[in-house]
């Protein structure tokens, strides 16, 4: 069914903007950074005078040919990624425009296959990888993830050849938080009922955060707030449903598009590709590495240990949302979100909100299996 928000339409296209936008920039001698993860902090690269595009793959279309090199059985995520790259720098032909872009990645020692992956990427893209603390609560990771941010900048500066200035960074700082407050402001309005626009409209909209530049991307997001404030919604009948997991990267809607078919409405989605993005602000009033250190550390993925914020943020979520089920959403193979449904479960069954695990990668063979567990979960719930 297609949308009656007309600020979608920004979203769309921006896109042929933006691509023009970054080749112009690239031309200038401005350095463009490829990421893969919330943690590494594009408030460090934009204060550089640098640019930034996350490079996670949504598309299945890349997959086969990352598995000419990676085992089969691992996330699709991590393989879709790493086939864009490799088509892109061996002249394939799958028009991924985004990897050409790019003069370095910057990487982060996250999952097992992140990791990996990232021992090869430097075949095809100058690469620095970026050390995370795995137990971020306790007492030494403060100082320890403060010396990578640090290295992180310097590493920037040698790059750029300008110098992240204190002021810089805080320009930037309140840049970034200036879209997250925006994005609250979007994510407060779907708590209407019915809510004022799809869920797997939200996932496009927030996908494109990681790809337009902050001023086009809080643009289109105000206007389209400005719009949701002033209309008149359709009505949008069924079951609230939460969606938390994985990230689903540009290209992946499978799961929200079938929830959606099947009657369902998302009303929020804990994940990076949803609140993890920008729920926590970065402190204004404070040095601004320290201030960067303690956010980005708190970002509750499921890589860290222990990982109680997000349990908590879960189950904070569903209630604020008045959500009646949640769909546990798991790129397959992803060990740390798959395992830590368990305590999601727990945590939720206490509060009476039901929880259906859903495990999926990016074909389209299992739509239908993915279809009835769907149909039966909403039933149940109603
Ligand atoms: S902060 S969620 S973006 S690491 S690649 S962990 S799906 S097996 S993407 Fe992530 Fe940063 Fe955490 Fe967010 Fe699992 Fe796949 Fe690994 Fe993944």
């Amino acid at each position: 069914m297609p949308s009656s928000l007309q600020g979608l339409d920004f979203f769309t296209n921006s896109y042929e903007l933006r691509i023009a936008q970054l080749r112009e920039e690239r031309e200038k001698g401005i350095k463009i950074v490829g990421t893969f993860c919330l943690y590494v902090p594009d408030e460090i690269i934009f204060a550089a005078g640098a640019d930034r595009i996350v490079l996670c793959g949504g598309r299945a279309d890349t997959i086969p040919l990352a598995e000419q090199s990676l085992p089969r059985n691992i996330c699709p995520l991590i393989k879709s990624s790493f086939g864009a790259v490799v088509d892109a720098c061996c002249g394939g032909n799958l028009a991924c425009p985004h990897v050409p872009l790019v003069d370095v990645v910057v990487a982060e020692a996250t999952c097992d296959g992140k990791k990996k992956m990232y021992e090869i990427l430097p075949d095809y893209l100058p690469t620095y990888i970026m050390d995370l603390p795995q137990k971020p609560g306790s007492p030494e990771a403060l100082n320890y993830f403060l010396s990578e941010l640090r290295k992180f900048g310097k590493f920037m500066e040698d790059l750029t050849g300008n110098g992240v200035s204190n002021d810089a960074l805080r320009r930037e700082i309140r840049s970034a938080n200036e879209t997250k407050r925006l994005l609250h402001r979007l994510f407060e309005l779907r708590r209407r009922d019915p809510p004022p626009i799809r869920g797997s409209e939200v996932l496009r909209v927030m996908q494109k955060q990681f790809f337009l530049s902050p001023d086009q991307f809080r643009q289109g997001v105000s206007q389209l707030c400005d719009e949701i404030e002033h209309a008149t919604p359709d009505a949008r009948a069924g079951p609230r449903i939460m969606i938390s997991g994985c990230p689903m990267a540009a290209g992946n809607t499978k799961v929200p598009d079938i929830i959606e078919q099947k009657g369902g409405v998302i009303v929020v989605e804990e994940s990076c590709t949803g609140t993890r993005s920008f729920w926590d602000l970065v402190e204004e009033d404070k040095d601004p590495w320290t201030a960067l250190a303690e956010r980005y550390l708190e970002i509750p993925c499921a890589c860290m240990t222990p990982n109680d914020q997000r349990v908590a943020r879960i189950v904070d979520l569903a209630k604020r949302y008045d959500v009646q089920g949640v769909v546990y959403y798991t790129l397959q193979f992803c060990h740390a979100y798959n395992i830590e449904r368990l305590r999601v479960q727990r945590a939720l069954k206490k509060e009476k909100i039901p929880l259906l695990a859903i495990e999926s990668d990016y074909g389209d063979s299992d739509m239908e299996q993915i279809g009835i567990r769907v149909d039966a979960f909403l039933e149940m719930i109603v």
